[in-house]
């Protein structure tokens, strides 16, 4: 087989490279290349690499940016053309990078070369016509997701932040039906998109020489695919008795609330119920399956009003957060270019995000914000992000990145889990902190969104891996994402669906081609770094009423994991703050502990039978 490389003479490659290698498989006397490449001109690939792809990056950043910012036909076209430009140069480095499998390298280069090939989430073909494809049905799907609308029977046509307040507001099961069956109208037109992004991108993990794409994204983890799959089935198993415990107390509660034909009391609970769009996190939910006697009489979302939080004020306290840990104040660039209010006049992708345009200072967030509780701890999500870019921004190119994925998406919801009672009364949001008898009801608060979350976070990429790996074939993507969402979730679609709808695409990380699984390992991560870095506080009460606000300890110690970006494998990052190299999901059960006990009781007294 020949493969082309640009930039090189032409080189034999076995089979063997091309195929079901993984990026983490070292040199084996399988990887004939017969042109041995030397450690000079590893070292000057890479510098090659690394500053071509940091210029490239900065193109597409703004390219992105404008068009996230502003949907229009002609900003899809300048984001396709620029992303066309960036992937296929991407996969030239990638295809290059295979070859120095014999050459002597560093462990620095190694990782560097490793990272250069496994790193791209979404592979074009070396075809340079099927390039120009994907990178143009990738700006569409975007765009349909950014654009999407339902117009409600009363008339009112609204965007997914609008449709979002009703899921999480209302309790007419009716209304709520209509925004959730409405919202997936607008992936119905995504399948064919869709289907053929992936076989394009499989096609392009071919040419990597992976077997298919979902072994593209499972090769990103410092570890073997198969290795990590098994990883998260351990994390999985941790976890689950906590969230069948939750599952069967809300499913009871919202039988209570909404009778037996809206809500069975037994079964997978309809996913219109939970306050939520995607039914993926319930805090939303609180008040219909709170504890009458352990409730902590206050909910964020009516201090922020009380206190009259404008949506920049909300993005302020949460930098002062951060600033209380030792971090240096956002740039002044943050607050001229960030995106806080969805804007009147035109289309704009309002899925909360942050931004690093040039790789150094310009960090950014854009969000839609909404004055309540979930957008305040989602602004401290997306901080996270910037003050991880900032912390790593001197590193190598190809370092400026996190340990690994989930690590990215851990930062800012660490901060987050400080937002304890004694917190919000330090900073005048609070005037009285419940004592400790209302613990249960902080806890479940808590759970309903980090607890319930965690199927979700891992069923999406389940989904996914089997579609890239062509287990589940295009007629069977509606039904299989059901299957999955009742196997690890225990939720059912409130009505009758079949494959002419496309239910994954109303998922902003479907189509928008964003890994999910990383969100999961976030949600096991978080647990472990509020943990550790409580530890090093003077904090002497359960662990759920600590806060690290102030804590410039705490602070720099996480800096000190920021700063190293992806230049270590993640267990050595994760070292530096937890003092362990494994990923444990016993912090979630030690920190919710006592609300298990809680639920097992509940559960048991109401005689509830639980699982579905
Ligand atoms: O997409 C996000 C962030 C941006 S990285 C707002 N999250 C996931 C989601 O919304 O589905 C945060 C939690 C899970
Ligand atoms: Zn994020």
């Amino acid at each position: 087989m020949n493969l082309f490389v640009p930039r090189q003479s032409r080189l034999t490659i076995t089979v063997a490279i091309m195929l079901g290698l993984s990026a983490c498989d070292d040199a084996s006397s399988d990887n004939q290349v017969t042109d041995q490449k030397t450690n000079i001109q590893a070292k000057q690939f890479l510098a090659e690499a690394e500053a071509t792809l940091s210029q490239l990056s900065i193109e597409q950043n703004r390219a992105e940016w404008i068009y996230n910012n502003f949907i229009t036909h002609d900003t899809a076209q300048l984001a396709a053309k620029v992303g066309e430009k960036r992937t296929a140069t991407s996969v030239q480095f990638a295809t290059q990078a295979a070859l120095y499998n014999q050459t002597p390298l560093s462990k620095i280069e190694k990782r560097k070369l490793n990272i250069l090939r496994s790193s791209l989430v979404l592979p074009a073909p070396l075809d340079p016509n099927k390039n120009a494809e994907l990178a143009q049905i990738n700006a569409e799907l975007n765009g349909l997701y950014g654009k999407g609308k339902y117009c409600l029977k009363d008339g009112r046509c609204l965007t997914q932040p609008a449709l979002s307040v009703i899921m999480a507001e209302s309790k007419n099961p009716a209304l709520l039906l209509e925004v959730w069956e409405g919202w997936r109208n607008i992936a119905k037109p995504m399948r064919p998109l869709f289907e053929r992004e992936v076989a394009l991108a499989n096609e392009g993990a071919k040419d990597l020489g992976f077997k298919d794409l979902s072994v593209l994204w499972r090769s990103q983890y410092d570890m073997k695919p198969d290795d990590f799959s098994k990883e998260l089935d351990r994390l999985w198993t941790q976890v689950k008795p906590l969230y069948d415990s939750l599952h069967c107390y809300v499913r009871g509660e919202l039988n209570q609330e909404y009778g037996d034909t809206i809500a069975p009391a037994n079964g997978p609970i309809p996913a219109h119920l939970l306050g939520n769009m995607w039914a993926q996190s319930w805090g939303n939910i609180y008040d219909a399956v709170a504890p009458a006697d352990a409730d902590p009489g206050y909910d964020i979302t009516q201090l922020l009003r009380e206190k009259d939080y404008s949506e920049t004020k909300m993005v302020e306290q949460a930098e002062n957060f951060f600033s209380s840990l030792g971090f240096a104040p956002l740039p002044e660039t943050f607050w001229e270019r960030s995106l806080f209010t969805q804007p009147a006049d035109r289309d704009v992708v309002c899925h909360a995000s942050a931004w690093d345009l040039d790789d150094l200072d310009d960090i950014r967030i854009k969000m839609c914000i909404q004055r309540d509780a979930e957008d305040f701890i989602t602004i401290h999500h997306e901080l996270g992000h910037n003050y991880y870019q900032r912390a790593y921004k001197n590193q190598p190119f190809i370092f400026k990145n996190s340990a690994n994925d989930g690590f990215h998406e851990a930062i800012g919801d660490t901060v987050a889990l400080s937002i304890t009672p004694s917190y919000l009364q330090q900073i005048g949001l609070l005037e009285t902190v419940p004592d400790a008898s209302k613990d249960i009801g902080l806890l479940l608060r808590q759970a309903l969104d980090k607890v319930a979350f965690l199927p979700f976070g891992l069923m999406i990429d389940q989904w996914r891996w089997k579609v890239f790996s062509g287990e589940i074939t295009p007629e069977q993507y509606n039904q299989s994402w059901w299957e999955l969402r009742e196997k690890y979730q225990g939720v059912k679609s409130p009505v009758e669906r079949n494959e002419t709808d496309f239910d994954p695409g109303a998922k902003y990380h479907v189509p928008a081609n964003v890994p999910y699984t990383r969100y999961f390992l976030a949600h096991i991560l978080q647990f472990q770094f509020h943990r550790a870095l409580c530890d090093m506080t003077q904090n002497t009460g359960p662990i759920h009423r600590c806060s690290i606000y102030g804590d410039k300890d705490a602070g720099a110690k996480l800096n000190t994991m920021l700063e190293m970006g992806q230049s270590q494998p993640w267990p050595e990052a994760l070292a530096v703050v937890t003092g362990s190299q494994e990923m444990d999901a016993n912090a979630v059960l030690e920190y919710f502990a006592p609300l298990q006990t809680w639920l097992n009781e509940q559960n048991k007294l109401a005689n509830r039978q639980c699982g579905w």
